[in-house]
C-alpha cells in the first residue's frame, strides 16, 4: 500500500483528489481524514482552482470508515462513534456541500457505507458501470451516517431510500443512476475521461455564479417557497453586482464566447 492516503494532482484549473488505500477498497481512517482536509483547504486557497474531481484509487471507491482503524469496543469500554462523526465525517460532509465550487465525484466501484455517503455529497456523480453503492451500515449494526438519511429520500424517495438502508443491499452504478441518485453511469472505460471533461469545463465557468447555485439548491431542502424566492433575490443581487455577470451579458451581445474571471 503507498505511503499516501490520498494523492492530489493540480490541473491547470482543478485538482483531481484520490482516496488512495486501494487494498482496503480505500476504506477511511483518521489519517486519510486529514490529508482530505488538507487536500481541499489548499485546493480553496489557490485561486487558480475552479473545480474538484474526487475518485478512488484500485477497484472500488470508498467502502466507508475503516473498521480496522477504531479501538474495538468492550463490555466495559463501549465505543463512542458520535466523536469519530462529530470531528471527522460531520465537517467533512459540510465541508463539500458548502465548498465554493463544484466537486465531480467519479465512482469507480464500490461506494459502501460512508463512503457511499460522501459521494453523494459530491456535486456531480459520475459512476463507473462497474460500480455499486451499498448502504451497508445496518450489516454491522449502525445507522447511515455522513448525510444518508438526508441525502437519500429527498434524491430517490421514501420507499427506495427505506429499503436501501434496512436490507443494507446494493445497487448497481446502473440502477442508481436510473433512480436519480446520481448524475449518470458510463463505461468504465470513459469515467475518467468523463468527469475530467466536467472540471474542463467548469474552468472556464463563472465560478462564484456556481457557488451561489450550490448554496440556493442546498438551502431549498428546507425552506418555503416564499423564503426560497428572497434567497433567490438576494443571491441574484450580489452576484449581478460581480463581474462575470457583466462579462456574461456583454459577450451574449456581442455575439462571443464569455471569458469568466471565475474566482477573482
Ligand atoms: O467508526 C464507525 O464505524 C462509525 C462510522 C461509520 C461510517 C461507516 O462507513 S460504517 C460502514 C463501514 N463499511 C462497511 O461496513 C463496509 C465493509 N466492507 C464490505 O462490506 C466489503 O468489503 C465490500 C462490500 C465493500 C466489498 O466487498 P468485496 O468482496 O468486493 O471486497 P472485500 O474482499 O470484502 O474487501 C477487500 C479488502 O478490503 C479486504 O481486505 P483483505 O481481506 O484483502 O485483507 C477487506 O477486509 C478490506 N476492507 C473492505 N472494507 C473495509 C476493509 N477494511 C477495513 N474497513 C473497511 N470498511
Amino acid at each position: 500500500m503507498s505511503e499516501e492516503p490520498v494523492l492530489v494532482e493540480a490541473r491547470p484549473t482543478y485538482r483531481v483528489i484520490t482516496l488512495n488505500r486501494p487494498a482496503r477498497l480505500n476504506a477511511v481512517t483518521i489519517e486519510l481524514h486529514r490529508a482530505l482536509a488538507d487536500a481541499l483547504n489548499k485546493a480553496e486557497a489557490d485561486k487558480t482552482c475552479r473545480s474538484i474531481l474526487i475518485t478512488g484509487a484500485g477497484r472500488g471507491f470508498c467502502a466507508g470508515q475503516d473498521l480496522s482503524d477504531i479501538d474495538p469496543p468492550t463490555a466495559e469500554s463501549p465505543a463512542d462513534l458520535g466523536l469519530l462523526i462529530d470531528r471527522h465525517y460531520n465537517p467533512l460532509i459540510r465541508r463539500l456541500r458548502a465548498f465554493p465550487m463544484p466537486i465531480v465525484c467519479a465512482v469507480n466501484g464500490i461506494a459502501a457505507g460512508a463512503g457511499a455517503n460522501i459521494a453523494l455529497a459530491c456535486d456531480i456523480v459520475i459512476a463507473a458501470r462497474s460500480a455499486s453503492f451499498l448502504q451497508a451500515f445496518a450489516k454491522i449494526g449502525l445507522v447511515p451516517d455522513s448525510g444518508g438519511t438526508f441525502f437519500l429520500p429527498r434524491l430517490i424517495g421514501e420507499a427506495r431510500a427505506r429499503a436501501l438502508c434496512l436490507t443494507a443491499e446494493p445497487i448497481s452504478a446502473e440502477t442508481a443512476a436510473d433512480w436519480g441518485l446520481i448524475w449518470k453511469c458510463v463505461d468504465d472505460a470513459e469515467l475518467m475521461q468523463q468527469a475530467q471533461a466536467l472540471c474542463e469545463r467548469f474552468g472556464e465557468a463563472p465560478t462564484r455564479s456556481l457557488a451561489m447555485i450550490k448554496r440556493a439548491l442546498d438551502t431549498s431542502a428546507h425552506n418555503t417557497l416564499d423564503a426560497q424566492l428572497d434567497l433567490e433575490r438576494d443571491l441574484q443581487r450580489e452576484i449581478g453586482r460581480g463581474d462575470d455577470y457583466l462579462e456574461g451579458v456583454t459577450a451574449f451581445l456581442e455575439k462571443r464566447k464569455p471569458v469568466y474571471k471565475g474566482r477573482p
